[in-house]
């Protein structure tokens, strides 16, 4: 482990107001998105609307670090350059989605378990010297009828934090990434009962495996109602029971909390993290940031569809996007500043 490296990285990936941009959707999820809008779902179409994100003018003016899926750390423009240099070229810092996705917990229906610890040493040391200096490994945790169980929050905690161990020793900073997922009509009060629990098995473990938290950034959802709840509290109220959580499980040790979106829409999912550094930001040990895929990408993505002609205007509505995020990290965002098309 090189400690001092690590706490660099970890601090420069929250420094300036900047966020992350978490461009690491598998293929699956990538392709899934991409049918959406019928957008043909081919290789060549993820490796040019990842060149699209890489290359857009002005990304680093407010993204700090990108997370990027195996093909992509591998990839480079039409022009030959390799993404990873394009990014560094920006002033961001490559990161790299180190899990293999979801898979069925045995002997728990309905709940899941993220796979890819065999190897991981390994895999970790190649995408290092690819350029990558940080990590995430996602744990996704089910609201249902009697679930999540203490074995299923357990379980995954556990698998972050030996994800997060070996991180640490190849140098690469993890992100820890467990998130209670909004689908179902659970009220917000559910909601942060389950993400208190789960932060606080989560922490328990990676203290257990003596992870540096000087050196990794928590990535959680926000305490929301669930989706389909017939009560959505306001934007101020969901600020402040997510804030109310993080304080009462989250050492003040780690540098900074990058909240997901989680389907959230993009200006919601902004507004929220708004609220909570306009009323909170003085007052906490650690910085609230972004760590968005939907919320940055999904806009842009309506606007390119897959034709090259678009390519400029989605550009600048991913940029705008990225901007309105670091503008909520200083409690200065408003709806007036989403850039609207046509
Ligand atoms: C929860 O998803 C992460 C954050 O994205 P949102 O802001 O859209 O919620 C994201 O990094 C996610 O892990 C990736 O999109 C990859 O997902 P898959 O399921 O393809 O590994």
């Amino acid at each position: 482990m090189r400690p001092q490296q690590l706490i660099e990285t970890a601090r420069a990936l929250v420094a300036d107001d900047k966020g992350l941009l978490a461009m690491d959707e598998s293929v699956a999820t990538e392709d899934k998105r991409f049918a959406e809008l019928n957008i043909p779902q081919t290789d060549d179409a993820r490796r040019a609307w990842r060149e699209l994100i890489v290359t857009a003018p002005g990304l680093g003016e407010a993204i700090s670090g990108a997370i990027l899926f195996d093909e992509t750390i591998r990839h480079s423009t039409k022009d030959g350059i390799p993404f990873v240099k394009v990014l560094i070229d920006a002033g961001i810092i490559p990161g790299i989605k180190v899990d293999a996705g979801l898979t069925d917990m045995a002997g728990h229906p309905g709940e899941k378990i993220t796979s890819g610890l065999d190897g991981l040493r390994e895999r970790l040391a190649e995408y290092s010297t690819l350029g990558a200096r940080f990590a995430k490994w996602r744990a996704e945790i089910i609201l249902g009828d009697g679930i999540p169980s203490r074995a299923c929050i357990e379980a995954n905690a556990q698998i972050l934090a030996l994800y997060a161990a070996l991180c640490q020793e190849a140098g690469i900073v993890p992100i820890v990434e467990p998130e209670v997922l909004m689908e179902g009509d659970h009220s917000l009060e559910r909601c942060r009962e389950v993400t208190e629990e789960v932060l606080q098995t989560v922490f328990d473990k990676l203290y257990t495996q003596r992870v540096m938290l000087e050196g990794m950034i928590l990535k959680p959802n926000m305490v929301l109602p669930g989706l389909t709840c017939p009560i959505q509290e306001t934007v101020d109220e969901v600020a402040d029971a997510t804030v109310t959580t993080l304080l009462r499980v989250v050492p003040a040790a780690v540098p900074g909390v990058a909240f997901l979106s989680g389907g959230q829409s993009a200006e919601l999912a902004t507004a929220r993290l708004n609220a909570m550094n306009a009323r909170f930001k003085a007052r906490l040990p650690w910085a609230l940031t972004f760590s968005f895929a939907r919320a940055i990408e999904e806009p842009a993505m309506e606007i390119w569809r897959g034709v090259d002609a678009n390519t400029h205007a989605a550009q600048q509505r991913l940029v705008n996007r990225a901007l309105c995020n670091r503008a909520a990290r200083r409690g200065e965002y408003a709806a007036s500043m989403e850039a609207k098309q046509g």
